[in-house]
């Protein structure tokens, strides 16, 4: 069998005003647009994710957050209707997912062989978090490829930041290694913006790009620093500098995606593809991703 591998890697944040802006079908509320500089960059993304051949998405998100262990979606196909908890007007996105289950299980196999604390989950009824749902949509509205999900551990609240990394950094090495033995082509997906203070109070009409900014200009300083890293191919230093950013900025890498994309990756010290930045409700986000083919990599933004 030839070796699997993992052919991109992209972080993907996921405010669901983003698919609200787009007008699909699959969500009920109507928006009259907005957020364009990351729905641009996002169809961008997409376009190219297009142009190569892969087998599954992979993603880990910040919205399935587990207690005991790390946990991966373990049936072959979700179906329902997800209703955002805190933005019930903007989502309710009819998703009809199917899962690679048999990768699913060989990565779950792996992480527990190498020490981490792990489950499958098999419920039927589990409600997939919108995290996965956004994030995939906006990668591949077309939803043709399988998926599967990885949870996010709270090491972060029961430990600290420097704990996350360090088990994010081991979940990715057995995510590797289970890709690789599998024989398939990956790409990962990071499911989150980068700082995350966000406003407390919405504008009336949510789509009004007259109230949308950064929530302070320290968030945006520091948003710049890590976005001028990943375009240095500096990967290992934004992982170091990782606890520093994180808690100054509560930003939502402390659910451990880019942390964990990365150390599957090898911690890249290739520059990553910038499609976008903008802020969705005061929160920071980049749409980004690592190409590990020279051939293809591009200078995007
Ligand atoms: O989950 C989110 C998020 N990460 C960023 C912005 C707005 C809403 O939801
Ligand atoms: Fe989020």
């Amino acid at each position: 069998m030839t070796k699997g591998e993992i052919v991109l890697g992209c972080l993907a944040p996921h405010p669901p005003h983003l698919v609200y802006a787009e007008n699909p079908d699959a969500n009920e509320p109507i928006s009259e647009g907005g957020w364009e500089a990351l729905r641009w960059g996002y169809a961008r993304l997409a376009r190219k994710l297009k142009t190569i051949e892969y087998d599954a998405m992979v993603i880990l998100t910040p919205h399935w957050q587990t207690y005991i262990g790390t946990h991966f979606l373990g049936c072959d196909a979700f179906k329902s209707l997800s209703v955002d908890p805190i933005f019930p007007n903007l989502f309710r996105y009819h998703y009809d997912l199917k899962v690679d289950v048999e990768l699913s299980e060989k990565m779950r196999e792996v992480a527990e062989e190498s020490g981490i604390i792990t489950k499958m989950m098999r419920n039927p009824d589990f409600r997939v978090d919108y995290g996965t749902i956004t994030s995939c949509h906006l990668l591949n509205p077309d939803w043709d490829k399988p998926v599967v999900t990885i949870s996010s551990n709270r090491n972060r609240h029961y430990y600290s930041v420097e704990v996350m990394n360090e088990q994010a950094i081991a979940l990715g090495k057995a995510c590797r290694k289970a890709i690789e033995e599998s024989g398939k082509k990956v790409v990962l997906i990071a499911s989150h913006s980068l700082s995350h203070r966000h406003f407390t109070t919405e504008a009336p009409l949510p789509e009004d790009m007259s109230r949308e900014h950064i929530y302070n200009h320290s968030q945006y300083v520091w948003d710049m620093k890590v976005i001028d890293l990943m375009r240095q191919g500096k990967m290992q230093e934004f992982i170091d500098l990782m606890p520093e950013f994180t808690e100054q900025t509560i930003a939502e890498t402390e659910g451990g995606g880019l942390t964990w994309m990365m150390g599957a990756m090898g911690m890249p010290d290739f520059p990553a593809e910038i499609y976008g930045y903008q802020s969705v409700i005061g929160t920071g986000n980049v749409v980004a991703c690592w190409d590990p083919n020279d051939e293809t990599r591009e200078l995007v933004l």
